[in-house]
């Protein structure tokens, strides 16, 4: 019995001492585990004198609730102790601001093309898209650009073999659609375009957007008011615009429409060369020889074309000074639109 005494005594004394759930847990194998002091003593129970052990083992049972008691009060302790601890240095302080989250949003290039979109949507005009690597025959032939025709040049066209290549404009759409449609018709082309060419105003993909309208008795009246219309709702309404002849093999007549400088207001600085005003697209009325090829009739139907790029309407709009920066991704460029 008196070694029942100083187990419990020594198991008390381990208790006392203990700081934390570590060293309990050490006191718990000592005592209860498989090859602990308690286990012992049960297993030794069968070597004790018949009379005495179950005196003896009521007592060892006894001690062994207690102990398994104890250390188990004392864990729980333990355990919120360290709730307690917890709770007071992972506090969280939701006064705190969040972290800045950036949004995305759209190229300024993409921003500007839905911008035309929209404008022409509204003027009634329908959306048409095509491949970019296309025939030879819908970006040359079709369009009245004959085979030894500067536009045709190796240095300016990428070409993927004889008869393909990438596109250099939108047009090629417009010829396709002609040939599936009959008139009236009333559509833009926007699209990514490609030309062999690099400096501060050209790379070698940009975007286009060009439009076609054809019906029975479209007028050259019509095309001036579609784009001065047009040009009033991108540059504002006080903005001068005019038209000056130019050539081009699927339109004829065909003219430039240039807007009065906007760096200068038309007093003449270096962006317009002196001559106060800047080119910002291309029409005409379509070539009776480009209807022929699509197979409209030309003694029956007239219409008019035009063609901007995209990147030249947003430098112009934004007052940027090298196209390049459009395809640098360089955020701080970007972020400001
Ligand atoms: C321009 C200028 C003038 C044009 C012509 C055609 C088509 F397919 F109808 F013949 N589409 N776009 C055109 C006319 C484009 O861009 C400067």
């Amino acid at each position: 019995m008196d070694d029942l005494h100083s187990l419990k005594k020594a198991f008390l004394d381990d208790i006392a001492a203990v700081s934390d759930l570590d060293g309990l847990q050490q006191i718990k194998s000592r005592y209860s585990g498989k090859k602990g002091l308690l286990t012992e003593k049960l297993k030794a129970l069968s070597s004790i004198p018949a009379d005495e052990r179950r005196n003896y083992g009521k007592l060892v049972n006894e001690l062994k609730d207690f102990i398994e008691g104890t250390v188990k009060e004392k864990e729980l302790a333990f355990r919120e102790i360290e709730k307690e601890r917890r709770l007071l240095t992972e506090k969280i302080d939701i006064t705190l601001p969040g972290k800045p989250f950036f949004f995305g949003r759209k190229h300024p290039i993409y921003q500007i093309l839905a911008e035309i979109k929209d404008i022409f949507v509204s003027m009634g005009f329908g959306i048409e898209e095509g491949p970019e690597v296309e025939l030879d025959y819908y970006n040359f032939e079709a369009l009245n650009l004959p085979k030894d025709h500067p536009a045709r040049d190796m240095q300016d066209t990428f070409y993927v073999s004889d008869d393909v290549v990438l596109r250099t404009h939108t047009s090629p759409v417009q010829v396709r659609v002609m040939e599936k449609k009959s008139p009236p018709l009333k559509i833009i082309a926007p699209g990514k375009v490609y030309r062999c060419d690099s400096d501060v105003s050209h790379t070698a993909m940009f975007h286009q957007v060009e439009g076609l309208m054809v019906d029975t008795d479209v007028s050259f009246s019509d095309l001036k008011g579609v784009l001065e219309l047009f040009v009033h709702s991108f540059f504002g309404k006080d903005t001068p615009v005019r038209f000056r002849p130019s050539y081009f093999p699927f339109t004829e007549p065909s003219a430039e429409v240039d807007i009065g400088c906007i760096f200068c207001s038309g007093k003449g600085c270096r962006i317009c060369k002196t001559t106060g005003w800047l080119e910002v697209m291309g029409c005409g009325m379509v070539n009776p020889r480009v209807f022929e090829m699509s197979g409209y009739r030309p003694e029956e139907y007239t219409g008019f074309a035009f063609g901007m790029g995209v990147e030249r309407m947003t430098m112009l709009k934004y007052s940027i000074d090298d196209i390049r920066l459009f395809y640098e991704n360089d955020l701080r460029f970007l972020k400001q639109f």
